[in-house]
């Protein structure tokens, strides 16, 4: 049975960013809709704090009519709402060896909410796309320096991407204007994608003749076994299955105690790919996999999808793990798949469970 093991400790730079962005309890897990404060959150630089009095969101670049939208400008044109699961790229990192230094995720980087706003298609087609047009480029209002670079927090998509029916320019989470951490007043969602690509506090969208080659395109977020390697920009969310740890916890280690009655194991899995057409448990460390039942996907193709298994639990110890299959054939691997930057890690949870 191999366990998971944090292989170097964690310095005081990790920890103070971890103290920062926290993660979704995975007990919250139970919630379709994850409550807001439960919903992770991940933010390079400082939080703004923004006057939607004054704010406007600027439309320009390679346009036919540069826009100027208020607030209540945008929340005057057609709204659509969408849930949504949004995964940060980072997560599973920390569970990485070597571990790259940066926000040492585990698993717990996930929430879905309810998004309310302006399809983003809508206002490109207000301005009027020109015909050089290559990539829409997003820019939030946080500044920082990062990997000695300094920058306001900004990622672009391509035409293609960016024209799709799903990206929302979004102003509403759950019910309520977005809380200050989560991107108040306008952050784009981008369903299926990775969360970085979902800019918050957004204050620009600027439509640019070639392909944008800021930092968080050309340093970060990128696929590369090695620190010379150009490398593969990371893009959609793969597939994962995640478990609301059964039983009760040990306060110092979180291992589960658990008794030896039938329990019903439950959880969620979700891809960017693809929808999620398996999820398999195992109660043995992955020696042998059963199939669990799926359940409703939250009335959206862009979020999680429940999951349930009935377990009796014998007496001992147990390695208990669970993945997902999409339709697109992905899936999680057992062991890790390491990178320079620690994305996408999505190997299988492994929980540890005693059962008296
Ligand atoms: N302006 C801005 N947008 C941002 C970020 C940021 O630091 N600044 N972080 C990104 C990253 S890496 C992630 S994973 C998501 C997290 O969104 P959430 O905090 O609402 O969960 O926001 C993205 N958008
Ligand atoms: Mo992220």
């Amino acid at each position: 049975m191999s366990e998971v093991v944090v292989p170097e400790p964690i310095t005081v730079a990790e920890l103070q960013l971890a103290a920062r962005n926290h993660g979704l309890p995975l007990e919250a897990l139970r919630h379709e809709l994850t409550p807001v404060g439960l919903h992770y959150v991940l933010v390079h630089y400082d939080i703004p704090v923004v006057d939607a009095g004054v704010w406007r969101l600027a439309v320009g670049g390679e346009v036919e009519r540069e826009l100027s939208l208020s607030l209540e400008e945008l929340r005057g044109l057609p709204a659509v709402e969408v849930v949504v699961t949004m995964e940060c790229a980072g997560n599973g990192r920390a569970r990485l060896a070597p571990r790259p230094v940066s926000q040492p995720w585990l698993l717990e980087a996930v929430g879905t909410a309810r998004w309310r706003g302006v399809p983003l298609r809508a206002v490109l087609e207000r301005a009027g796309l020109g015909e050089r047009a290559h990539d829409v480029l997003f820019t939030g209002l946080d500044r920082g320096v990062e990997g000695g670079v300094e920058q306001r927090y900004e990622r672009a998509l391509p035409v293609e991407e960016a024209l799709r029916e799903e990206p929302l320019l979004a102003y509403e989470m759950n019910g309520g204007p977005l809380p200050p951490q989560h991107g108040f007043p306008l952050r784009l969602v981008v369903p299926g994608w990775y969360g970085m690509t979902s800019v918050k506090w957004l204050s620009q969208v600027t439509v640019l003749d070639h392909a944008f080659a800021g930092y968080q395109h050309e340093r970060a977020y990128r696929f590369r076994s090695a620190e010379d390697e150009v490398g593969t920009p990371v893009s959609r969310m793969q597939p994962r299955a995640l478990m609301v740890p059964p039983g009760v916890p040990e306060f110092m280690t979180r291992e589960r105690i658990v008794d030896a009655t039938p329990v019903r194991l439950e959880g969620r899995a979700w891809s960017g790919w693809a929808p999620v057409v398996s999820v398999e448990v195992s109660v043995d460390g992955g020696e042998t996999w059963a199939p669990a039942q799926l359940g409703g996907d939250a009335g959206s193709p862009w979020a999680w999808r429940s999951w349930t298994f009935e377990w009796t639990p014998t007496p001992g110890r147990h390695l208990v793990c669970c993945r997902a299959v999409d339709a697109a054939g992905n899936g999680q691997p057992v062991g890790q798949v390491w990178n320079v930057g620690g994305y996408a890690n999505n190997a299988v949870q492994q929980v540890v469970v005693d059962v008296p």
